[in-house]
């Protein structure tokens, strides 16, 4: 058991640097609320260039609700967002200082 997660924290570390690296530039913003319960993220967020976006402040979804748990509202980050049928998914996501 220990095995699996161990080969499932190092695919998702994986996976994690390959977004990062391979896809768009990351995005500034500023966490403006936080909802674990519905796990989703309104961000005021500057351009999106892979999303063709102007600057706003919005609700996305995110990819894993464990990303929600660093996060306050107040907070300025990095992040990258994704189309994924009707919604924006945050797949990757850095607190800056
Ligand atoms: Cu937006």
């Amino acid at each position: 058991m220990k095995k699996i997660l161990l080969a499932l924290a190092l695919t998702i570390s994986t996976v994690g640097t390959f977004s990062a690296q391979a896809q768009s530039p990351m995005t500034n913003g500023e966490v403006r609320r936080v909802d674990k319960d519905a796990k989703k993220l309104t961000i005021r967020h500057g351009p999106i260039v892979n999303l063709d976006m102007p600057a706003m402040t919005m609700v996305f979804q995110v990819k894993d609700p464990v990303m929600l748990d660093k996060l306050n509202a107040g907070d300025k980050i990095k992040f990258i967002a994704e189309k994924s049928g009707d919604a924006y998914v945050v797949t990757t996501i850095e607190v800056t200082k």
